[in-house]
């Protein structure tokens, strides 16, 4: 790999944006409101500014987010081969929210290396592409919300309806609905500007939030019979084997968020899910939360994972999920002991 450029700013991403007449946009697989948000807005800001746009995943985009990307209907997806027209190869690659190649999914190893720009807010993320932004924001969506500003300051209209909604429904997402510690002022200020751009923001937080299919719901069931308390009920846990998911008829996608069931509890400050593969029996993909205190980012780095303080995840390999959960107990414990020994806990909470 040669050498990766981390110090654009938002003004340098406006200009290498400038420069192609066509691009595909990447989003990460298990494709999230960010990404999807982050990748639609992009794709209108680009459009109008007269590119061909399209936007590519390895993955099926869950039925409740397809309004972000103005897809309707059941079978409509973004993977490549549907959206590419016969023989394109556009001028310049970029993703959006991917921290991580791997991330990519299957689309890893044919396009890794044509991604000249990243553009992530994901602070322990592992660089990939030559040019690379990391913003420290909450949300993907608001460092789109800056190149939009950035390319109205430079007299271009790129901020419209279908744009805002896009961003709207990022930033909304993956603060937490504005719950989150990385919502700044700023955050509050993005917001306001896409607001007056004029659409149904409520409409949008009912497709993100009251929505849910049945199916979800019943996982909901599922999960919180599974739910289980662990280090004085200071870490919930659901684990969800292959075998759950078969008894009760449900997918992957439905237990997509069991996670953020945990984290709600009173006087839980790690939340986390177990998840056996589907692919592979022995390896298990594990979500982290945390409320206040623990960095959750550091306890999934112990088994090659990572991602923000507050939300981690990680995967191992395991006999059964209670093999799993010992392993991963044994990090935790020892992560709180720490926290509580640097008395960590005193004051958190307060306002
Ligand atoms: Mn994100």
């Amino acid at each position: 790999m040669s050498e990766i450029n981390t110090s654009l700013t938002i003004s340098d991403i406006c200009d290498r944006l400038s420069e192609p007449r066509s691009l595909v946009i990447l989003t990460h697989t298990r494709p999230d409101a960010d990404t999807l948000g982050s990748a639609a807005a992009l794709r209108e800001i680009l459009t109008l500014l007269g590119k061909e746009v399209y936007i590519i995943n390895d993955d099926d985009i869950p039925r409740r987010l397809r309004f972000i990307v103005g897809l309707e209907g059941d079978a409509d997806s973004l993977r490549p081969a549907d959206v590419l027209p016969e023989g394109f190869e556009p001028e310049m690659y970029v993703s959006v929210d991917v921290s991580a190649s791997k991330l990519l999914g299957k689309l890893e190893a044919d396009y890794t290396q044509r991604i000249a720009l990243a553009i992530d807010h994901h602070a322990l993320g592992t660089p990939f592409a030559p040019l690379t932004y990391v913003g420290s924001v909450g949300a993907c969506g608001e460092i789109i919300f800056d190149v939009a500003k950035e390319f109205e300051s430079r007299g271009k209209q790129v901020l419209d309806k279908k744009a805002a909604i896009a961003l709207y429904a990022a930033v909304c997402s993956d603060t937490g609905s504005f719950k989150f510690e990385s919502v700044t002022p700023e955050t509050h200020r993005r917001m306001a500007a896409l607001l007056e751009v004029g659409f149904d923001h409520a409409e949008v937080a009912r497709r993100l939030y009251d929505s849910r299919p049945i199916s979800q719901v019943m996982a909901t069931k599922v999960a919180l019979n599974a739910l289980h308390f662990r280090n004085s009920n200071r870490v919930a846990i659901i684990n969800f084997t292959q075998k759950m998911l078969a008894d009760n008829s449900l997918t992957r996608e439905d237990i997509d968020d069991i996670i953020s069931l945990t984290r709600s509890i009173e006087g839980v400050e790690i939340g986390m899910s177990i998840k056996q593969s589907e692919e592979d029996p022995t390896l298990y993909k594990v979500s982290m939360r945390s409320n206040r205190v623990a960095d959750v980012s550091k306890l999934c780095a112990a088994f090659g994972g990572g991602g923000h303080k507050r939300a981690s995840g990680c995967t191992l390999h395991a006999e059964n999920e209670l093999e799993a959960e010992e392993r991963l107990m044994e990090v935790i414990d020892a992560g709180l002991a720490e926290l509580d020994s640097a008395h960590a806990f005193d004051g958190a909470g307060e306002l």
